[in-house]
């Protein structure tokens, strides 16, 4: 290969020089001392230009670089426990009415208002939140962590463009991807539930606004709304089961135990980075409220 030349700008005024480093050949050759001083002035300014050269490649590589977010210590991560403001049981309600009743309106009115969390969705948060605190009280979870769940999971039912109805139904009802095993970070799992829930008789598919797979919810079932069915369709009845399934981890109420049981809802420390993101938002917006 014969040898490039390189040939310098006028204000660089480097003779001209192949790339193994010899001087290149001149019609007046300098005296051998001469030469030699040339020489390793050209080395010197050589050395300067790779290295000025290597520090500008890195310094694009850098910043090209995807540098992951900083885990923030967990007790950083522990969101705020915002309370809820039940009604008190009235005398000849007769225990029909739905449990999610229980939840003071004008106090969920007023928390949706702040949150931006839709009221009805709140309903579902909150009733889950006092159900759990009645039937496991060293749980601690605040429904504000329920919240950032759902908001996570499914936008409050909202995904997709579904719409939350009065009834707790998203519209149309919203399913996740098929979980065949054909996507990279996706499971593959055979039908269980025979389509009855996500409409898929060949593979099972997340469900509803708190997305519980077929099988999980078969274990976690619950009832929220009292209308003596579980549906994980129904936000009431899957945010009853997903308080049951976060608390069955244990207390949530240190750092290590919320994280713990938030990650057991989906083993990934971005998601739980989120979720106490999102409940840290609620709890502070929920603090304005009177
Ligand atoms: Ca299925
Ligand atoms: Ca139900």
């Amino acid at each position: 290969m014969s040898p490039v030349r390189v040939e310098r700008e006028r204000s660089w005024e480097v003779p001209a020089v192949d790339v193994e480093g010899e001087p290149a050949a001149s019609s007046d050759e300098p005296a051998p001392a001469s030469r030699w001083r040339e020489f390793a002035v050209r080395a010197a300014l050589l050395t300067g230009c790779a290295v000025i050269v290597a520090a500008i490649t890195l310094a694009i590589h850098l910043t090209k670089l995807e540098i992951p977010p900083v885990q923030a210590p967990a007790r950083a991560l522990q969101p705020a426990t915002a309370p809820v403001t039940a009604l008190e049981p009235h005398p000849g309600d007769g225990g029909s009415a739905s449990p999610v009743d229980r939840v003071d309106p004008t106090w969920a009115r007023q928390v949706a208002a702040a949150t931006g969390v839709p009221v009805r969705a709140l309903l579902a948060y909150a009733s889950a939140d006092l159900t759990v605190d009645a039937e496991q009280p060293g749980c601690g979870i605040g429904w504000n962590t329920l919240a950032a769940i759902g908001a996570v999971e499914s936008g409050h039912g909202t995904y997709g463009g579904a719409m939350l109805g009065e009834d707790g139904h998203p519209s149309p009802p919203i399913r996740g991807i098929p979980l065949d095993g054909q996507r990279e970070g996706v499971a593959a799992i055979a039908d269980t539930d025979d389509g009855v829930w996500d409409g898929d008789v060949t593979w099972d598919r997340a469900v509803g606004p708190m997305q519980f797979i077929p099988s999980t919810w078969a274990r976690w079932e619950a009832d929220g709304n009292g209308d003596g069915v579980g549906d994980p369709n129904q936000i009431d009845d899957a945010a009853l089961a997903a308080v049951h399934y976060l608390c069955a981890s244990g207390n949530m109420t240190t750092p290590d135990g919320w994280r713990a049981a938030v990650l057991s809802y989906n083993h990934s420390d971005a998601y739980a980075d989120q979720v106490a993101q999102i409940a840290n938002g609620y709890a502070s917006a929920a603090g304005t409220v009177p």
